[in-house]
């Protein structure tokens, strides 16, 4: 029982190192966040020791009764966050909760709808190098070229031509509002089941931030660890009807919800992490307290004041701005085609921690990408408002324009830790002395 300092001090020293860049840094990675104190001992408890395959008052193995609790714990809140019909919060994380949702309602080859990994969609959204779009025949949608948004109606024509089984209304880097309603009335029209993945925006959404999914969607999944705030994970979130039961699943008598069900368990995963379970209850009962509400607008604020001021130092960004909690700087205009990895090595060295992306028809490629995507659900978190992200704002033009140049990138670094310092996120807290 000794404490990780003593027993692994080489562990317990990394662990230091890391609380130490992200208190001294910015964290702009607009799928990461900070978790409160409260999260994080419920994924350190005793519920990580526990194996309890099935589903509360229905396990394979004995002394459930805590675990039950926690995990309808998590359910009835997820429930009430969002609204949701049925909650699955099992999933370990995004890909396999996406996985499950594919294997709950298409069959191997079935085709389906969603937008492509360069104008914004996820690996698991249809890419040919994922399980998506090596099992199931992906047709995906694009970005307006001239627009860069979503067009419904080009979405509409090709479901029409197409007709696909699913539909997915889903983002990872657009930084532009998701129209629930219009994919909903789409899939009405070809009678194809409507899939959101709301992992980027669950907490604007619960928030009241960003419009809701539901009741317009058959299916959502979120991750758990992002705008939401909670631990690493994820949950399903559906209707229990099939609406399409009689067209797609004749041969069974399973509703929408049994089919999520048994998809997750004991289709794909076997025990679900409990201790998760645990901080995911933590974490949908901090976001259902009012001051989430201000958390969530304050996101979209500080993204907007930081895409007024990059923009304003004369750097391009996709669709002009932001309707969310994240940016994607386009770098071709400044001759910088393909030097994402070296902008955000740069950036690293400046002590701004962001990823480079592809932009909308990336005439390069993925690993070496004409774009950045920076967010603010983490700096949010920590108290920064929008005279902060003017600094910052500006701090990422200077290194655009200086990333050769060590000695600015030093300078730069300086200034981030001094601002840091400003807004600890875990003062006096964990194994740091
Ligand atoms: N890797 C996540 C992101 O950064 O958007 C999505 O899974």
């Amino acid at each position: 029982m000794e404490p990780l300092e003593t027993k692994d001090p080489k562990v317990a020293e990394l662990i230091r190192k890391e609380q130490d860049r992200i208190e001294h840094g910015v964290e702009l990675i607009p799928s990461e966040n900070f978790v409160s104190k409260a999260v994080l001992q419920a994924l350190g408890s005793v519920f990580t020791n526990k194996y309890s395959e099935g589903y509360p008052r229905k396990r394979y193995y004995g002394g459930q009764e805590w675990v039950d609790e926690v995990e309808e714990l998590a359910i009835e809140r997820a429930q009430k966050l969002f609204g949701a019909e049925h909650v699955n919060v099992q999933p370990y994380s995004g890909s396999p909760a996406n996985q499950a949702v594919f294997f709950a309602l298409l069959n191997l080859g079935d085709k389906f709808m969603g937008l492509d990994l360069s104008c914004g969609g996820h690996l698991t959204h249809g890419s040919p190098v994922n399980f998506s779009g090596k099992n199931y025949k992906c047709i995906p949608y694009f970005v307006d070229k001239e627009t860069e948004r979503i067009d419904l109606d080009v979405v509409k024509k090709a479901a029409m031509q197409e007709k696909p089984k699913m539909i997915l209304s889903s983002l990872t880097a657009y930084p532009r509002r998701l129209d629930f309603k219009g994919f909903q009335e789409i899939c009405e029209e070809v009678g194809a089941y409507h899939f959101a993945d709301i992992s980027h925006i669950a907490g604007l959404i619960a928030g009241g931030a960003h419009e809701s999914p539901f009741p317009f969607t058959d299916v959502v999944t979120t991750t758990t660890h992002k705008t939401l705030r909670g631990p690493r994970g994820a949950m399903i979130m559906c209707k229990v009807e099939d609406r399409l039961h009689d067209k797609y699943h004749n041969d069974s008598q399973k509703n929408l919800s049994q089919l999520v069900d048994s998809a997750v368990f004991p289709g794909l995963q076997g025990g679900p992490h409990d201790n998760a379970t645990a901080a995911k209850a933590v974490a949908f009962g901090e976001a259902l307290q009012p001051e989430f509400k201000e958390y969530a607008r304050q996101i979209v604020r500080n993204a907007k004041a930081l895409a007024d001021e990059v923009m304003a130092q004369g750097i391009k960004l996709v669709t002009d701005g932001t309707d969310n909690h994240l940016i994607l700087m386009d770098l071709r205009p400044k001759g910088l085609t393909g030097k994402g990895k070296e902008l955000q090595h740069a950036m690293d060295e400046a002590g701004i921690t962001l990823n480079k992306n592809t932009v909308p028809f990336d005439p390069a490629s993925p690993f070496n990408p004409s774009g950045l995507r920076c967010g603010t659900p983490a700096v949010t978190t920590r108290g920064m408002k929008e005279s902060e992200m003017k600094v910052i704002g500006k701090a990422i033009a200077k290194v655009v324009d200086n990333y050769q140049n060590d000695s600015v990138l030093v300078k730069i670094r300086e200034e981030i830790r001094e601002l840091s310092k400003q807004f600890p996120i875990y003062p006096g807290m964990g194994i740091l002395k």
